[in-house]
């Protein structure tokens, strides 16, 4: 299937779809995996034709690899991208795109709910290298608008935020980042392009942590670049090329076929996230939640106009506090108690002490990530066992 024929195509054909033309070698019906660290030059001068970028075939798994050109190819068409650059791990997708875009006396604005990982890159190593960076609320507009500068080079915003899934209007967020010459990179990670298709509001790159919802299934780190611009392109994969944060064949195998399910996974784990969250917000033990499900959500035209849906994400707080959130922790019994999300088995975890914990404490304060807030990434278990086993574990609080 081509590409052109498959931007017209809905994204739950495109996830079967993208990417997987039968092998030229023998039609496998799925993109092999080519488990080679090198490829082998016919004549020298093949060779250096391809060193040269006059021969596109591949030199070097670091540097490209078909199997990982497949997912990268599926990836872009999900996104609405041009191409995209399958990396290690999410975070590989972050530290690359900072290194590429950011130098010396540079200005990055971040979001001040991100993955802890995110900030604290910039805040603990970035900075080494004289780079400053502002952490914000970038879901208020004044204050994404009077952060930016002349020297603002990268705005980089989560939306909806990890854990507090504060929402920032992309739209805007991409013509402040322009006014100033900057570059907008979303993490949309928690939507996967079956809920949020950056792009069509502005975006330059869209990364992926893909361990998440494109794989899905628990068992791979990941993560991938997307991007519009060939040039934008061509910057960050050099970069890429040279510190080495590629993804391995293997690994692009695995979330290639993980992303055919991607589409039905989604909606299946959403569906189980609007029972649960309706489930929190109606018990007598439970302080807040936040869903961007939940009726009366005081950003629910944004979400409308950004997000296909709510995603299967809920944060929330126990009036008793921690001491009650790790007693439901413990409680439960169908979500595992571990960091990490996306995938079809429900997870739990406290952000404070986990996700978040190389956070300061001051900053996660201001960022609304209090030491009792519970996240609860939904999986696509049965909704009836997911409410009851949640259900029991919260009644026994009272
Ligand atoms: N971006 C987001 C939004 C994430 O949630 C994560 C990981 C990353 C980037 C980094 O991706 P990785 O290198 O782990 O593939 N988030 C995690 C979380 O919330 N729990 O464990 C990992």
């Amino acid at each position: 299937m081509k590409t052109s024929s498959e931007k017209a195509l809905n994204i739950d054909t495109q996830c079967i779809h993208a990417g997987s033309e039968p092998d030229p070698a023998f039609g496998a019906a799925v993109p092999p995996i080519f488990q080679t660290s090198t490829f082998v030059f016919k004549t020298p001068e093949e060779g250096a034709a391809r060193f040269a970028g006059e021969d596109p075939g591949y030199i070097y798994t670091r540097m490209g690899n078909p199997t990982t050109s497949a997912l990268e190819e599926a990836v872009a068409t999900l996104e609405g991208g041009t191409s995209a650059l399958a990396t290690s791990s999410g975070m590989a997708a972050v530290s690359t795109v900072f290194f590429a875009l950011l130098s010396a006396g540079d200005h990055v604005v971040c979001s001040q709910s991100v993955y802890g990982p995110s900030r604290v890159i910039l805040e603990r190593d970035f900075s080494r290298f004289g780079v400053e960076a502002s952490m914000v609320d970038t879901s208020d507009l004044e204050v994404l608008r009077a952060t930016v500068t002349d020297r603002t080079r990268v705005v980089f915003v989560e939306t909806p935020a990890n854990p507090t899934l504060a929402i920032t209007d992309l739209a805007e967020a991409a013509d402040i980042a322009r006014s100033v010459g900057a570059v907008l990179v979303v993490d949309n990670t928690f939507m996967s392009p079956v809920l949020q298709q950056p792009f069509r509001f502005g975006a330059d790159i869209v990364l992926h942590s893909v361990t998440k919802f494109l794989n899905g299934h628990t068992d791979v780190v990941g993560g991938v670049l997307v991007f519009q611009d060939d040039e934008l392109m061509a910057k960050v994969r050099g970069v890429l090329h040279y510190l080495g944060g590629t993804m391995d064949p293997h690994q692009a195998f695995l979330v290639h076929r993980g992303i055919k399910t991607l589409a039905m996974r989604v909606r299946t784990a959403q569906d189980n996230a609007r029972a649960i969250a309706d489930l929190l917000s109606g018990h007598s033990e439970v302080d807040w939640v936040r869903y961007p499900g939940l009726p009366g959500h005081p950003q629910a035209d944004l979400i409308s106009r950004q997000m296909e849906g709510p995603g299967s994400l809920i944060s929330f707080q126990l009036r008793g506090g921690f001491d009650a959130g790790k007693q439901v922790l413990s409680a439960v019994r169908l979500p595992a108690l571990a960091v990490s999300l996306g995938g079809v088995e429900s997870l739990i975890q406290h952000p404070a002490s986990m996700t978040h914990a190389a956070m300061k404490p001051q900053d996660r304060e201001e960022a609304g990530i209090t030491d009792g807030l519970v996240r609860l990434a939904v999986g696509c278990e049965d909704a009836e066992d997911l409410v009851s086993d949640l259900k029991q574990a919260l009644d026994g609080l009272s």
